[in-house]
């Protein structure tokens, strides 16, 4: 496929194809990665690190090794990363998604992300394929338990800081996510699935889709019959793939689609 990469910036600009689709009331898969939350603030794991973590890959960083090597340094990463989440907030790529949720009801969301900004802008029924940055589990005995508060007050750039113990076992914390080498939740991977070969829309959105096996979702969609379309800044190994690219930042792309959406709905309904 050789897409027509464009730059909307009115919902007007938006591909004929996808606008006459959002009229007929499409069953929507979205899979969001970092790039939906980095006008938020949030690092995405292509970002130029800084201070301690400069020198680390976050590929490397986010493994079991690394944190049976050095527990401090991994749990003070996803500290920091806490206490960056804590002071984002949603941004107008979030807002945008939730409002398109309640106008479709056939509409999925599934995302890479371990942040909580798609719940906090209003969406229901997230589906995280790689866990929750807010939510710790022992890395012995698994056992699922509040995060204690940052042991460490506000810092700019992530400091070692040792594990708190499990109520349980005394076992060391680690954030309940995915890592590297480590199986996608069961439940999460299949429904998500299941959702991508049944969708009429899949909108691919601020992902390198380079980590599997989430990257093979809009493969799936498309191999099913579904119109791809990816919404990122840059380049993507799933842009030839396409029936649209739509280049940009997300948190100006996607409140496009949502007033597309709304007034196809209203044409449609006319
Ligand atoms: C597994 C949680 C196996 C932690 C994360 C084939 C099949 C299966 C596995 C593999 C395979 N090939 C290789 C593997 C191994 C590996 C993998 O995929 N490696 C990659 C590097 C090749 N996969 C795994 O290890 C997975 N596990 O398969 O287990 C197994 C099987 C049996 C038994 C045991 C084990 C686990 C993968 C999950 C890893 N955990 N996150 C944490 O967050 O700390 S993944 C992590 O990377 C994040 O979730 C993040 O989402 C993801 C990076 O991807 P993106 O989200 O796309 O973010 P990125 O920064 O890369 O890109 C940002 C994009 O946004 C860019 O394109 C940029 O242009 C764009 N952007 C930026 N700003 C904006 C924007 N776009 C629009 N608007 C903007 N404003
Ligand atoms: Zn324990």
């Amino acid at each position: 496929m050789h897409p027509k990469i464009i730059s909307p910036t009115t919902a007007e600009q938006l591909p004929h194809g996808l606008l006459e689709l959002l009229s007929e009331r499409p069953k929507i898969f979205v899979l969001t990665g970092a790039g939906v939350s980095a006008e938020s603030g949030l690092q995405t794991f292509r970002d130029k690190r800084t201070g301690l973590w400069a020198q680390f890959d976050p590929r490397r960083l986010a493994t079991a090794d690394a944190f049976v090597q050095d527990a401090a340094l991994v749990w003070g990463w996803y500290e920091w990363r806490r206490q960056e989440l804590l002071k984002a907030q949603p941004n107008a790529g979030h807002d945008a998604l939730a409002a398109l949720q309640s106008q479709f009801p056939s509409f999925t969301l599934v995302t890479q992300n371990v942040d909580d900004l798609h719940e906090r802008a209003g969406s229901s029924s997230v589906v995280h394929l790689h866990g929750q940055l807010l939510v710790s589990r022992c890395f012995d005995c698994g056992r699922k338990q509040p995060t204690p508060n940052p042991a460490i007050g506000h810092t700019l750039t992530p400091q070692r800081v040792q594990p708190p113990a499990c109520v349980a076992c005394g076992g060391l914390l680690r954030p309940d996510v995915v890592w590297f080498g480590e199986e996608l939740p069961a439940d999460e991977l299949e429904s998500a699935r299941k959702a991508s070969r049944e969708c009429d829309l899949f909108l691919c959105i601020g992902t390198s889709a380079e980590v599997y096996p989430a990257a093979e979702l809009p493969h799936e969609a498309i191999d099913a019959g579904a119109m791809l379309v990816v919404v990122n800044e840059k380049r993507t190994p799933v842009d030839r793939s396409a029936h649209h690219v739509l280049r940009g930042q997300s948190g100006t792309i996607l409140p496009l689609l949502e007033r597309a959406a709304r007034f196809a709905r209203l044409r449609g309904d006319l």
